[in-house]
């Protein structure tokens, strides 16, 4: 008799018709053999393996290089399931769309059988995935993002308790590329890309949209946050989680080396894109990482912006779309002030500046989170760690302060789901433009965002000490365009207010739309920071928030009458309030 694996498995090789199949196990044998394979077939660039040992570049179709969001579907068996904020299909339409893509998809190739756990090995939080694929790259990123092979063969046994995925590159046509998911039935199809997001269905898929409405059904989380631990000088550690849009630093922040080293605060990594939140027996509310790596954005990495990166990704590292330097080593812009003599674009061309960016906006590595400094000894932990603040965060050249930091769990929800950004190259489509992004959810949730905020809203009071939140800003302009944070290193100065506020030592001014620093409250000293640019951080301006508060109300609309009345309350009593203090102003 075949287990539900092997006859999952079976099925999808009479549909796709592979050469062959490899059953991965995760060993260090199975990964030399598939890093050969695709050095031969030039799926992999050795990079110089005395600088980066074990290091890879791999350049993707350049039509094929950033999440598609356009073509990522929820499909449902009602539209309303999905929600105004996803794309729609009915699951028999997709399968019908989707099947003749898969039909002989594997033709002459091999497929992988990869099973994963998201999260640590021995956690009862964890999960079970296996994906089929067509791409040895997807395969050995995913033995770099998750727990893959054995371990997870071994946890799963003959049950029928994973999440399926189905993936191949087709023939990398836009035009026949879809991401779907079928949560009522826990599935993943996804077809025509190579690229992360789309293509390592452990990562977004799976853990943000499928889980999110395994979690929504359990009573628990799936969030796109990072974990992080803030170490005091007494050696405490509190642990927040945020959750910031692609692009906008979550990796940094992370993993940040504090300018507050040296008087005794340290920060420390669980996770840098994911976080799922249990609650407890005792009432707190604990993050485990369901991923094992990092797929980081690497223009911009440096050795200011994120050194324990920097150091992590000297070995056994996968680089996609970056440059290549004349010694073999990889190279993006931002990485030194100025680009090598004799570069070699993402494209594989000779660099010259008027050919555009060496390496893609969106290029990335995929590098072990084990190989980082700064790892916490609790990334494991099977019971996952307490969370004191959870922290929402966008690019806004205006309007947000610094921080700001939520009445109450209701008020944070509202906050967390009236967010906006910046778009970023993380994904396909214009750069830069304002969009409203609830929770840093909006790609990945799996069911109606409405439906989402109702299941926010109610897992506060399931919480002993609810987390506190806050809103963070690294981003905010002055008038003439410059950024008035100087961010990485120094963004510790904010946490650690934070963690003031939480212990109750740190001062606030109660303005419309939350609490915001004193000046004083905030730890300054070692920064040259002048009185004036501090006030324009911390400013709160009421006609600028009156305009968004407009905003949100149309952003609000979308969701007639399925947004939780509590939402609509927080919105008018920010309404009231901003009113209440123009008047006051005037
Ligand atoms: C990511 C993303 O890759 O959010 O983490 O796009
Ligand atoms: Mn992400």
């Amino acid at each position: 008799m075949s287990t539900p694996l092997e006859s999952w498995v079976e099925e999808s090789a009479r549909l796709t018709k592979p050469a062959k199949i490899v059953w991965c196990d995760g060993s260090v044998a199975e990964n030399d053999r598939l890093t050969d394979e695709m050095l031969r077939d030039g799926t992999f660039i050795e990079l110089n393996q005395r600088t980066y040992p074990r290091c890879y570049l791999h350049r993707s179709n350049p039509n094929d290089v950033a999440r598609t969001e356009g073509l990522t579907f929820i499909c449902t068996r009602e539209k309303e399931t999905a929600g105004p904020t996803n794309n729609w299909m009915a699951p028999s339409e997709a399968k019908e769309k989707i099947r003749p893509l898969f039909d002989g998809a594997m033709k002459g190739r091999t497929m992988y059988v990869v099973p994963y756990i998201m999260g640590p090995v021995n956690s009862p939080y964890s999960k079970i995935g296996v994906e089929i694929t067509d791409s040895a790259y997807v395969a050995a990123s995913m033995r770099i993002m998750s727990r893959m092979g054995k371990a997870a063969l071994d946890r799963l046994g003959g049950s029928d308790d994973f999440v399926p995925g189905l993936h191949s590159l087709g023939d990398l046509n836009p035009e026949r590329r879809f991401i779907m998911h079928f949560p009522e039935e826990k599935l993943i199809w996804s077809v025509g890309s190579g690229y992360g997001g789309n293509a390592l269905l452990g990562k977004k898929c799976f853990a943000l949209r499928i889980a999110s409405w395994m979690a929504r059904d359990q009573g628990w989380m799936a969030e796109h946050m990072l974990i992080l631990g803030l170490e005091d000088p007494s050696g405490k550690v509190t642990y927040m989680a945020a959750a910031f849009p692609s692009a906008c630093g979550k990796t940094n922040l992370a993993m940040m080396v504090s300018a507050l080293e040296s008087q005794g605060y340290r920060v420390w990594t669980i996770g840098d894109d994911i976080a799922w939140m249990h609650v407890a027996e005792d009432g707190t509310l604990r993050a485990i990482n369901p991923e094992a790596g990092f797929f980081g954005v690497a223009p911009g990495t440096n050795a200011k912006t994120n050194p324990n990166v920097m150091a992590a990704l000297r070995h056994d590292t996968i680089f996609t779309n970056v440059g290549l330097t004349q010694s073999g080593e990889p190279w993006w812009e931002g990485m030194d002030p100025e680009p090598p003599a004799g570069l070699i674009d993402w494209n594989g061309r000779q660099w010259s500046a008027p050919n555009g960016a060496a390496a893609h906006p969106n290029s990335r590595y995929t590098v072990p989170a084990s190989h980082s400094p700064s790892l916490s000894s609790r990334w494991e932990d099977p019971a996952g760690v307490p969370i004191s603040a959870l922290i929402f965060g966008g690019r806004r050249a205006r309007l947000a302060p610094l921080v700001y930091e939520a009445r109450d769990w209701q008020h944070g929800v509202f906050v967390g789901a009236t967010m906006a950004s910046e778009t970023t190259a993380a994904a396909t489509g214009a750069v830069g433009v304002s969009r409203r992004d609830p929770m840093a959810m909006l790609p990945f949730c799996g069911y109606n965002m409405a439906d989402y905020f109702g299941h926010w809203l109610a897992m506060g009071p399931k919480l002993k000490n609810p987390p506190k939140v806050f809103h963070v800003n690294w981003f905010r302009r002055s008038a003439d365009g410059k950024f008035l944070w100087p961010g990485y290193g120094e963004n510790v100065r904010v946490l650690k207010w934070m963690l003031d506020r939480i212990e109750g030592r740190a001062g606030a001014n109660d303005t419309p739309i939350g609490c915001v620093p004193t000046p004083n409250s905030l730890t300054l000293d070692g920064l040259s920071i002048s009185r004036d640019t501090l006030a324009e951080l911390l400013a709160v301006n009421s006609s600028d928030w009156s305009e968004e508060e407009q905003a949100v109300g149309q952003f609000f609309n979308k969701f007639d009458g399925r947004l939780p009345a509590p939402l609509r309350q927080e919105h008018a009593s920010l309404g009231g309030r901003l009113s209440r203090s123009s008047v006051a102003t005037k």
